[in-house]
């Protein structure tokens, strides 16, 4: 089964939404096999959106700058959830990055509406409410820079029989 980082951003964790949250992934089967609150410093976020991410590569200074800034304004919520190619449903479930244009239905197309003009007008990240994993590498390289191996828990769902092959 495959793998993916979720992190509840701080405007989530501020917004008392976690447990709206965390149930849309329950609802849809995913199985929670690592949680925790935490609230990282500066160069454990750096390695996360650059290190990791290519944040600055790809957006530049003040959007990394800014988003690390946002990111700390509080604790976040860090997830790994598993399931059938985990990675690119919980994207489809998170939506586009901006609020502004992800899709109602989504997580930040629900839960946000702001745009990435206004956020660099107040200089802020843009508030999305959650990050995930973008792809495969990423998923794998972002769980292993959140959680230690001992975090990560290994249990069965009862809807994990509706993934296994029959009973003849
Ligand atoms: P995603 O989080 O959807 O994978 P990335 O990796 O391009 O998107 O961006 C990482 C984070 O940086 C975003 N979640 C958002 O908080 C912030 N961000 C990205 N682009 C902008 C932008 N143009 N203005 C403000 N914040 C941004």
């Amino acid at each position: 089964m495959e793998q993916t980082l979720l992190i509840l951003k701080p405007d989530a964790v501020m917004r008392g939404i976690i447990g709206e949250i965390v149930t849309r992934f329950e609802k849809v089967g995913f199985k929670i096999v690592a949680m925790k609150m935490i609230e990282p410093d500066y160069e454990h976020y750096a390695q996360h959106y650059e290190g990791i991410g290519t944040l600055k590569t790809r957006k530049g200074d003040e959007i990394f700058e800014s988003t690390l800034a946002s990111m700390q304004e509080g604790p976040v919520i860090a997830i790994v959830l598993e399931g059938v190619e985990a990675v690119e449903v919980v994207r489809k479930m998170v939506g586009d990055t901006q609020p502004k244009t992800a899709l109602p239905g989504t997580i930040r197309g629900d839960y946000a509406h702001v745009t990435y003009g206004q956020a660099s007008q107040v200089g802020r990240g843009v508030a999305n409410v959650v990050h995930a994993s973008a792809d495969k590498d990423e998923a794998k390289k972002e769980i292993a820079h959140w959680f230690k191996p001992e975090e990560i828990y290994d249990y069965r769902v009862v809807h994990e029989q509706f993934t296994q092959p029959r009973k003849q």
